[in-house]
């Protein structure tokens, strides 16, 4: 039996051949079943295979090409995101696997370079110096500690070294003083990012000229339950932020935070919005929700571990080619789930046993781990052949 259903015509971009899906868990239910009629009839149907399955199967591998678009519908997110499990797994393996090695997993270690007394609302941060949590204020680290830290961090084996600074945006004597710890980071060998808050096109122009790899700045949730979240900045800002990093050439880090009540239409709308930016960004951080005691989101329903897998797998196809990283909340996470996140197409983690302030997992048990699973880390920019 011929199974192509699509008419010839039919390009998996328009906006027509996806109008016949309905509704959000229903979404492959289609609306006229002319297509389903014609290949049905009981001709060849395999054993435990409907037409309808064969369907649903052609329609992600339809989406799921593994060549980067920034066009997509928001009903193809849905329809990609709410896929059947084991669909959406073989998909999010297949993109996987045409552009990474699966086996290989890219290894960053953050360091809170300013921490705590941040002016921000965020919701979720233990960093705001609204809302009483155990952290400890602290002043902008010395440059040595910085490099001593580094350094620690490539013997562990990260190849790259992300700064975080709990501000709104950096003043022009906090962005020397960065510069000079990026400088220093990247004659380590490693490749640098930071994540200061919003920045400025000149202050991204800086950073740039000063070797900084990547910038991380995170959409964190969709457009509309943002106002949930943080009244401090609003959605543009970040949007804003993002298009300076870009425009100065800075690698862009940008992804979210699932678990923090939003719904399902949330997560979609958010991976709508960081694939369709004028380019993916090339690191995608998904973190779970770190409930901290004091903040307003600390006693949030526990998020499924299966959403989040879910997740992932969906960034993975929308976004081929960047690196998705299992990010914040590991510590939460068992063995399972942690392994079906890197089936799912994860290929980056933070590694050392601590975040900014909130902790993850012992890099003992992060090697037995990869070693079960095989997973070697990716080479760095120091192992880049240079011929
Ligand atoms: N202050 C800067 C900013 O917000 O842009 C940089 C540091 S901030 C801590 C970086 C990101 O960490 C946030 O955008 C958020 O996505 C993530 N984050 C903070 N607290 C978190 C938590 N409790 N759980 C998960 N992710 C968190
Ligand atoms: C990102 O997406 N997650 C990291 C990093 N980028 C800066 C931060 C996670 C922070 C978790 C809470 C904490 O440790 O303070
Ligand atoms: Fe401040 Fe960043 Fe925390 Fe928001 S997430 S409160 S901006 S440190």
């Amino acid at each position: 039996m011929d199974i192509r259903i699509l008419p010839a015509s039919a390009s998996a971009y328009e906006p027509d051949t996806y109008s016949r899906f309905t509704g959000w868990r229903n979404n492959y239910q289609l609306q006229n079943h002319q297509e389903i009629r014609q290949m049905d009839g009981n001709q060849s149907k395999t054993p435990g295979t409907t037409c309808e399955n064969a369907q649903k199967l052609l329609q992600l591998e339809h989406l799921a090409t593994g060549i980067p678009r920034t066009n997509w519908t928001l009903d193809e997110v849905r329809s990609i995101y709410t896929a059947p499990f084991a669909d959406l797994m073989h998909a999010a393996q297949q993109v996987h696997r045409q552009n990474f090695d699966p086996n290989e997993v890219q290894i960053s270690t953050l360091c809170s370079v300013k921490t705590g007394g941040c002016p921000e609302d965020c919701g979720y941060c233990p960093q705001s110096i609204r809302y009483n949590t155990d952290v400890e204020n602290e002043p902008l680290m010395e440059l040595d500690e910085v490099i001593a830290n580094a350094t620690v961090a490539k013997q562990e084996g990260a190849t790259r070294f992300c700064m975080g600074a709990a501000w709104r945006s950096p003043k022009p004597k906090q962005m020397d003083q960065i510069v000079a710890m990026v400088e220093a980071v990247n004659d380590l060998g490693m490749e640098t990012c930071a994540t200061l808050g919003m920045l400025q096109p000149e202050q991204a122009q800086q950073l740039k000229d000063a070797g900084l790899d990547y910038y991380n700045h995170n959409l964190d949730t969709s457009a509309n339950y943002y106002k949930h979240i943080i009244t401090t900045r609003t959605y543009q800002n970040r949007l804003d932020t993002l298009q300076s990093v870009r425009d100065a050439g800075l690698k862009v880090c940008c992804g979210g935070i699932v678990g923090m009540g939003e719904e399902e239409t949330d997560r979609a709308d958010l991976l709508h919005t960081l694939a369709t930016l004028p380019e993916h960004p090339g690191s995608v951080p998904i973190n779970q929700l770190v409930q901290v005691e004091g903040t307003p989101l600390a006693a949030t329903r526990t998020f499924d571990a299966l959403e989040f897998v879910r997740m992932i797998a969906t960034a993975r196809i929308l976004m081929p080619r960047s690196h998705v990283r299992l990010s914040a909340g590991r510590e939460n996470m068992d063995d399972s789930t942690q392994a079906l996140c890197f089936l799912a197409g994860a290929n980056s983690i933070f590694y050392g046993e601590k975040l900014l302030t909130t902790g993850n997992p012992e890099t003992e048990a992060d090697r037995q781990l990869m070693a079960k699973l095989g997973i070697n880390p990716e080479p760095g920019k120091a192992n880049e052949s240079s011929v």
